[in-house]
């Protein structure tokens, strides 16, 4: 498995494939340790090719014949894959393979989780399963017979027979493998049926183990819900008679849009009252919808080729975005995905891992999974549709949908589509796709005679491999409020295209207050000089619910900063101002929740660094608790007339309303339990009937470090529920102090529930350090060490996850030099493992710069 001499390639490097495939049929004899699998795929020359090589990828199995035409041949085999003659016409391969499902823990191709046999193929899986040109480019019909006792045998497409021992799909759309996906094993549904707007009926499953079966529900509304969506927004409709979830509970990653076939990791899926919180709700049905909608968006069209992984998870993570707006209110949506960005993308676009939304070289694909790729990628696309406008938008989907359905396509392909529909020239537009890194904007004003002029400056520092960089296209959504908080211009798109651009909105009678980037209309950073007070006029004032909040956030930010650098006193005025906010009822309780919410430490020591300070993370930690603790004080009576009035009675409901009401009494409940101690927590947590409130309380009294008993009984409680146990672990992690966090997590993975080779309980305990900032900083590296130690452990098992996990070590160059000192130790610890992966090594490699 590890290559002795990875490889680089290059976006600049692509040729089309030398062979394209019409039909692929494969035999599946399922056995634990030796599966056998026989593939006939008809391939014919690619008119369009520039060599006649016939490589076919696979590695991890072994070839036990292979034909051409029906002749018996001996093709040359590597670590990698194999080559032979071929005729120069279309022709038959034939072969057989035998691969090990039992023995596969890096759960990438055919693996075994509890009992169950099922797949990943994305992005390079499917050359574990059996000799194929496994490039998304390569599109083929596919059909596929299994063999096993096992009582559910699944795989794309509809079903076209079954039997004693058998089942047999055919998939009449043409995909590349990543798209392939099996399921066999022991279980059960959850059924649906969707009428999709032009008549066909289509059957909805959900497959779980037996156990789960009570926590399908909210999944198969969501799906509906999603298929719904598709077709009245985009004008999308489902295209086979069957669609199946399969709920896995040994998963990479979230889950899986497999053609007719969405695999998702059983987190991802599973939802009940008592064992989902609120955010597992939310997170569950975006998930669905963003699996459901590659149906389109990935899967109808596809990508040429990894380099393009932004043409679908870009605009797929927009279109889930854009769905959640409409189901849970758009205001609280853009602020939470402005939070993810921040936290997640910011970090990896300002340090050693900073690669363009669309890369242009790779190691390892897995390693380009990224919230650039992501999150970014959707900025990008919320970005072109602010630019053009609603109508347009829509329009030049429509094209591209019509141009390139069933194609494999190309960034390039995505931008022309928009440039044919709107006639706009995109070449500069182009760069964010090219250039990494998160642009600045400075801001200056001046008001004379009754013009208010903004000057903004952009500048996007420089990130590994791009140092010098040209200005952005970037869209400015500002409006100017009046001494009152009149809206004197309403919002208006600013489209920054310059290093530097001045804008002049005339005929004003005084001096106006701009509310700059609503909605936060691109991802950048804003710098702009604003007082305390102006700031908390913006938090009263603003029309704009987002820059509200973000006002709220940059007063108790500059509060914060005082606090670390300058030992100042909780800010009176942030106090006073929020006070004032949380107790407006015209607000709705999600986004009070919100305003509540103290901007994280990363996104401290984030933005002390980006103000050219050496981030101290055990300061931040004291300040930020410090303040906390300020507000539960002064917001006392507020906070329990808010805790007690927005009590829900009645039964569980899962929707945005009530779930905005229990964000709004948790929030109020942490902070009560700072000033009045752990009673009114131990209540809830005694009385609780949903797993929101009992986690909430829990997590509330660990806080207060009054949550041992809670702890013992939730366990003893849950004992048997692997994602709620989950949770249990991730949560004592995450509220152990600094100086405890490191032994907390070790103590953790003795525990006997403690099982390293499960990706979500491994995440739980070892993935929940990093994110205890102060904990996993500790100044003597013994948290960086220990996350090595168990990197280099689950490398060799999973090198997937392992090279993922390696991302804690990218804010390196924030810290003080001793920190910096222990964490290279910790990497070229890892780096220096015998047998490292492949994807191990590559980020180990980036990190190390
Ligand atoms: N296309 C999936 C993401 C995905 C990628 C790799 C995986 O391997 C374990 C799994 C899933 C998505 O965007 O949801
Ligand atoms: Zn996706």
């Amino acid at each position: 498995m590890n290559d002795a001499s990875p490889q680089t390639i290059y976006l600049k490097d692509y040729t089309p494939p030398a062979y394209l495939v019409e039909t692929v049929e494969l035999t599946f004899r399922l056995a634990p340790a030796a599966t056998r699998v026989v593939s006939r795929i008809s391939f014919r020359p690619n008119p369009d090719a520039t060599t006649k090589d016939f490589v076919l990828h696979g590695s991890d199995m072994s070839l036990l014949w292979a034909k051409i035409d029906g002749a018996e041949i001996t093709p040359s085999i590597s670590a990698t894959g194999l080559t032979c003659e071929v005729p120069n016409a279309p022709f038959i391969w034939e072969a057989e393979v035998e691969i090990a499902p039992d023995a596969n823990t890096a759960l990438e191709g055919l693996y075994m989780s509890n009992g169950m046999y099922c797949t990943q193929c994305e992005a390079e899986g499917f050359r574990r399963i059996t000799y194929y040109p496994d490039r998304p480019d390569v599109m083929a019909v596919f059909t596929v017979r299994i063999e096993s006792d096992l009582p559910v045998l699944l795989s794309n497409g509809n079903p076209t027979g079954s039997g004693e021992g058998w089942a047999e799909w055919h998939d009449p759309w043409p995909k590349p493998a990543y798209l392939f996906a099996l399921v066999a094993g022991d279980l059960i549904a959850h059924t649906g049926s969707f009428t999709t707007q032009s008549g066909r009926d289509v059957a909805l499953n959900i497959w779980v183990r037996e156990d789960d079966i009570g926590k399908c529900a909210f999944g198969m509304d969501a799906l509906k819900k999603s298929m719904r969506w598709d077709e009245e927004v985009y004008g999308r409709e489902y295209d086979l008679d069957i669609f199946n979830i399969v709920a896995v509970d040994d998963f990479n990653a979230g889950a899986m849009e497999n053609k007719g076939l969405n695999i998702f990791n059983s987190s991802a899926v599973l939802a009940s009252p008592e064992t989902a919180t609120d955010s597992d709700f939310e997170r569950i049905e975006a998930i669905i919808a963003h699996e459901y909608f590659h149906n389109w968006t990935g899967n109808r069209i596809t990508c040429r080729d990894w380099f393009q992984l932004c043409l679908k998870e870009g605009l797929t993570v927009f279109r889930d975005q854009q769905f959640t707006g409409d189901m849970r209110g758009h205001a609280v949506k853009r602020i939470v995905d402005a939070i993810d960005l921040r936290a997640f993308q910011f970090p990896e676009d300002n340090g050693t891992l900073s690669h363009p939304v669309r890369p242009e070289s790779f190691v390892e694909i897995n390693n380009f999974y990224t919230a650039t790729v992501y999150e970014k990628g959707a900025e990008v696309i919320g970005m072109l549709k602010r630019l053009v406008g609603d109508a347009a938008y829509q329009s030049a989907l429509d094209l591209y949908f019509d141009r390139h359905d069933g194609e494999a396509a190309t960034i390039e392909d995505w931008l022309a589509v928009f440039e044919d529909s709107t006639g706009r020239d995109l070449a500069q537009f182009k760069r964010w796709y090219q250039q990494a890194g998160t642009p600045r904007i400075t801001v200056t004003d001046s008001f004379v005679d009754g013009t208010y002029t903004l000057h903004l400056a952009q500048e996007t520092p420089s990130t590994p491999g791009q140092s010098v960089k040209h200005p952005f296209v970037i869209p400015v959504a500002v409006g100017l409020l009046g001494q009152n908080g009149q809206e004197v211009v309403p919002t208006t798109v600013l489209e920054l295209t310059q290093a530097e651009q001045s804008f002049h909105f005339e005929g004003l009678s005084g001096r106006p207050l701009p509310s700059i980037l609503r909605g936060f209309s691109a991802p950048v950073i804003l710098k702009q000089s604003q007082t305390g007070a102006e700031q908390a006029f913006l938090l009263a004032h603003d029309t704009d619910p987002f820059n509200a909040w973000e006002a709220g956030q940059n007063l108790a930010r500059a509060g914060l900063t005082a606090m670390i650098l300058d030992d100042a006193k909780p800010d009176r005025a942030f106090l006073d101002a929020l006070r004032l906010a949380i107790a407006d009822e015209e607000k709705d309780p999600a986004y009070r929740a919100m305003l509540l919410a103290l901007p994280s430490q990363e996104n401290l020591a984030q933005a002390l660094f980006d103000a050219g300070h050496t981030p101290d993370p055990d300061r931040i930690y004291a300040s930020h608790k410090a303040l906390r603790e300020a507000i539960a004080n002064h917001c006392q009576a507020i906070l329990s007339r808010l805790y007690d009035e927005h009590q829900l009675t009645g039964p569980f409901s899962p929707d945005a309303s009530a779930a905005g009401k229990r964000a709004l009494t948790n929030a109020a409940l942490r902070y009560l339990s700072l000033s009045d101690g752990p009673s009114r927590a131990q209540a809830q947590f005694d009385t609780a009937d949903n797993m929101t409130q009992q986690l909430a309380a829990l997590s509330a009294l660990l806080s207060i470090d009054a949550g041992r008993d809670a702890l013992s009984a939730f366990e003893a409680h849950w004992s048997k529920d692997r994602l709620v146990m989950n949770k249990w672990f991730a949560l004592q992690v995450a509220s152990a102090e600094p100086e405890n966090a490191v032994a907390v997590t070790e103590a953790l993975t003795q525990h006997p529930a403690f099982n390293w080779k499960n990706p979500n309980r491994f995440r739980s305990v070892v993935g929940a350090l990093p994110r205890n900032q102060a904990g996993f900083h500790r100044a003597d590296g013994a948290g960086y060490r220990l996350l090595a130690d168990w990197l280099i452990r689950l490398d060799a098992m999973n090198p997937m996850v392992a090279a993922r996990m390696t991302t804690a070590f990218q804010t390196m160059s924030r810290w003080d030099a001793g920190r910096q000192a222990h964490m290279r130790d910790a990497l070229r610890q890892i780096a220096t493992a015998p047998g490292l992966s492949r994807d191990t090594a590559e980020m180990v490699d980036r990190l190390l710069g």
